[in-house]
């Protein structure tokens, strides 16, 4: 079922299949209850209401089937529900389902941490802090960085995205829709270039690292900045991967000059990109890591992971949360690791991103609004032009997005002009639902283009 080896996901029917227009009449009844009931600022991409999911299927209250090119923004990586996960939940929440860690602690929280430090890059000795979810982690490996190095600025990179609280908004790049009437954010956050590849003319990575590195030293001072916060493949900015040397060549300036080097895996960690985490791919050993969406198969759980010298510097019961660490999110995250560690996830991941590279470009060659594809492992996308130019193409992304949702793809976009295309199927799509969903994707284009 799964595209090597078979780890059956779940024993939902693994077809796409319409049976009512999208969305359905349920599904719109919903909708008019969501939109009487929920703040009107929380949006909805797609309203069609789930009702179970597993593989590569999200089903509908309508009964529709539709292959799942999203994964929740890159989070049900083992599978939506995954058996081993749901069973893991299961007895936990039947044995406890909370005591505070900080109050009267349990195991769970333990082994995760004991799992990251295991998992992350380096062989350095480590320490973990859990919290729920990814803004918050960021918030925290702030906090650590600020304590460790007594120092304030943080650095952070155009396309940059790490959250929606104060802080973490301040760090991201795009006003729309994060920030626009949010402000005042929090001082001391500085944003340098990052490495566009397709956007930068040319410029390589080591030399897009000595600008943003000239405009820290310049700007704020090498030894006023506590924290480089960077992604290794940009999300939310639109998967973008920086051009060899970049991530690197900022790596090695913080460690020259006590800055704590952070990577951001929230969304590109997990075996999500065909590593385990998407800073192997440089050999870069971050001083600490965040984590997130992919560790609990939708479970919140978010986590810090680093150098046990800079995540100890931290008084005593100065980081915590009621529930970061959450006893039934370790469990499936436990859960969710060994299934990662026993399918060989990040070879799950190199697979898709093999399956799906050779369709792409041969809808570039067809297609000429594809200017550029990028990304690894199951962390692909597509960037939109107007042909023949670099002006974004956000209509046409809008339009395909369209098409594949009417014709049962869930599929996503990104992006900082909102004219990326971005593939974040679960690891247990099963192949004939993926060459099933690109084949969907070219109709798009073909019919955006008649
Ligand atoms: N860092 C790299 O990708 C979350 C945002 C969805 P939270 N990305 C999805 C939305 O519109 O809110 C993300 C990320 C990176 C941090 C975060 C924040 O993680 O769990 O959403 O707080």
């Amino acid at each position: 079922m799964s595209l090597a080896v078979t780890p059956s996901a779940s024993d939902l029917v693994q077809e796409r299949r319409l049976l009512t227009e999208i969305p359905g009449p349920k599904s719109q009844a919903l909708q008019a209850r969501k939109v009487a009931a929920v703040s009107n600022g929380v949006g909805v991409m797609l309203p069609v209401y789930v009702v179970r999911a597993g593989g590569g299927i999200l089903m509908d209250a309508d009964g529709n089937s539709l292959i799942d090119m999203g994964s929740g923004i890159a989070v049900t990586t083992v599978g939506n529900a995954n058996p081993d996960v749901v069973a893991a939940v299961q007895e936990q929440v039947a044995n406890f389902t909370h005591t505070c860690f900080m109050v009267t602690p349990y195991a769970g929280y333990v082994e995760v941490c004991e799992a990251l430090n295991r998992l992350t890059p380096g062989d350095h000795e480590k320490r973990s802090a859990l919290f729920n979810s990814g803004a918050e982690a960021i918030e925290n490996a702030v906090k650590v960085a600020r304590a460790y190095t007594k120092r304030q600025a943080v650095v952070v990179l155009e396309h940059g995205y790490h959250g929606r609280t104060n802080l973490t908004m301040g760090m991201t790049a795009k006003n729309m829709p994060y920030k626009q009437s949010f402000g005042p954010f929090a001082p001391e956050i500085y944003r340098v270039p990052a490495s566009y590849p397709f956007r930068d003319r040319g410029i390589k990575g080591p030399e897009m690292a000595e600008v943003a590195i000239t405009r820290i030293e310049r700007e704020i001072g090498a030894t006023n900045v506590a924290a480089i916060v960077i992604e290794p493949i940009q999300g939310e900015g639109g998967f973008i991967v920086p051009d060899p040397g970049y991530f690197r060549g900022m790596a090695d300036f913080a460690a020259k000059n006590g800055i704590v080097f952070i990577a951001d895996e929230i969304q590109s960690g997990f075996c999500r990109t065909g590593d385990w985490f998407a800073c192997q791919y440089e050999d870069v050993v971050p001083d600490l890591i965040t984590t997130a969406k992919g560790i609990a198969d939708g479970m919140p759980l978010a986590g810090v992971t680093g150098r046990a010298e800079i995540m100890d510097s931290v008084h005593p019961g100065g980081l915590g949360g009621t529930y970061g660490g959450n006893p039934v999110a370790c469990a499936a995250a436990l859960a969710a690791i060994d299934w990662m560690e026993r399918n060989d996830a990040p070879a799950l991941a190199r697979e898709i991103e093999s399956i799906m590279m050779p369709r792409l470009r041969e809808m570039a060659l067809q297609f000429p609004a594809i200017a550029d594809i990028r990304g690894r492992g199951a962390m692909i996308a597509i960037e939109l032009v107007k042909p023949g130019t670099m002006d974004p193409n956000s209509d046409l992304a809008a339009t395909l997005n369209r098409y594949c949702h009417q014709h049962g793809v869930v599929t996503l976009t990104t992006g900082t002009h909102g004219n990326v295309f971005r593939f974040l199927p679960p690891l247990t799509m099963p192949r004939h639902l993926l060459e099933e969903a690109l084949t969907i994707l070219q109709q798009a284009f073909e019919e955006a283009t008649a």
